[in-house]
């Protein structure tokens, strides 16, 4: 990372871990000393991703739980890095199959007919690997459970600040209502087939002047889209009401400014909280859309990389729709690309 990207930096974590590995840690970079970290509230975030309807059968062996081994002491952060660890309950039937030692090697659940979809294909040539296990396990959608734990830290810190956020699923399928949406996933589980959709993800009371209009990689949308994007299966993103952009004049697209007691103010959020890069001091609106899951029961037309004859594809237990979930993931992205902003903003070695 050259000296640039650092100073643009406070709020950074890594992550690692595999879907069937003994657990997911993340360590957080950069959190000020003294924010009240409350475990309950982090648990809570990791139960809301493992529910919504048309979750398959991984999220009934795990019951997702924090354990932060470092830099939080007596219920606050002491500045030091953040390490947190979630416990993969389905590795105790893995320990074999994903052990470290040599002398442990299998091919039991190694497998080699990419899934269409997935990351198999180009991972498996990028890495050079035969068995295609060693691409699925990182790019599984497991690895977002330790993320939605960095985001639970994120949002806790956005809270001190006033800033809240809330998602809603906007279309599962063809199904805009509830009950169509259930409709959709039951037609979809029943045909051996997944779904994807699309949802919005709301952050409120946000001052005005996180990001910045001078340099591309510093503008927040930019940066908020690059979070939203690389979740895992995520095809599209746009903010406010950007998607119909394209048919909308500027007399009905652009939000007007009034004054109301010596303030000015805004009586529609078109541009969803972002005008030249930076937040305008109205509600941050993403949308973002979900593919289909790609590991599916139906039968996809492939090609098995062993003997490169032409197959169907591997399968794998795999939910038939995540898109609550991914909404959850999502608001965790944006939480930590936020909780970035204002630690620049307010610069904050400590909060009081
Ligand atoms: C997931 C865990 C995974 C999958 C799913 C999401 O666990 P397993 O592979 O053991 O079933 O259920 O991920 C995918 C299907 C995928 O293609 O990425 C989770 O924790 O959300």
């Amino acid at each position: 990372m050259g000296d640039m990207a650092v100073m643009f930096e406070k709020f950074r974590f890594l992550t690692s871990g595999e879907s069937h590995g003994k657990c997911l840690t993340a360590i957080i970079e950069g959190m000020p000393a003294g924010l009240d970290i409350d475990i309950d509230f982090i648990n809570n975030e990791l139960k809301r991703r493992q529910q919504g309807y048309g979750r398959g059968e991984r999220m009934q062996l795990e019951s997702d739980t924090v354990e932060i081994t470092s830099g939080v002491r007596f219920g606050k952060t002491t500045g030091s890095p953040v390490t947190l660890v979630i416990n993969n309950n389905d590795h105790e039937n893995w320990q074999k199959i994903m052990s470290v030692y040599p002398q442990d090697y299998t091919v039991e659940k190694s497998f080699t007919a990419y899934r269409p979809g997935h990351a198999d294909y180009a991972g498996s040539i990028k890495y050079n690997h035969k068995d295609l296990r060693n691409v699925l396990e990182r790019s599984s959608a497991r690895s977002t459970a330790i993320e939605v734990a960095v985001g639970a830290v994120a949002k806790l810190l956005l809270k001190h600040y006033g800033i809240n956020c809330n998602s809603k699923i906007l279309q599962i399928g063809h199904g805009k209502t509830e009950e169509e949406m259930h409709n959709e996933i039951d037609n979809a589980k029943s045909n051996g087939d997944t779904l994807g959709g699309k949802f919005e993800i709301i952050f409120d009371n946000v001052p005005v002047g996180l990001g910045s209009h001078v340099h591309w990689d510093r503008k927040i949308d930019g940066r908020i889209a690059q979070a939203v994007m690389s979740i895992p299966a995520i095809k599209a993103v746009s903010f406010g009401d950007g998607e119909y952009a394209a048919e909308i004049s500027g007399k009905d697209f652009h939000d007007e400014m009034f004054l109301e007691n010596g303030k000015v103010v805004r009586r529609t959020n078109h541009a969803g909280g972002i005008e030249g890069g930076m937040t305008n001091g109205e509600p941050i609106v993403v949308k973002a859309v979900m593919k289909p899951i790609p590991t599916m029961r139906t039968p996809l037309n492939t090609v098995d990389s062993s003997n490169m004859t032409e197959t169907t594809a591997h399968f794998e237990r795999s939910d038939t729709c995540a898109v609550e979930a991914c909404s959850v993931v999502a608001e965790a992205r944006i939480a930590c690309v936020l909780a970035n902003e204002i630690l620049l903003k307010y610069n904050s070695d400590y909060i009081e």
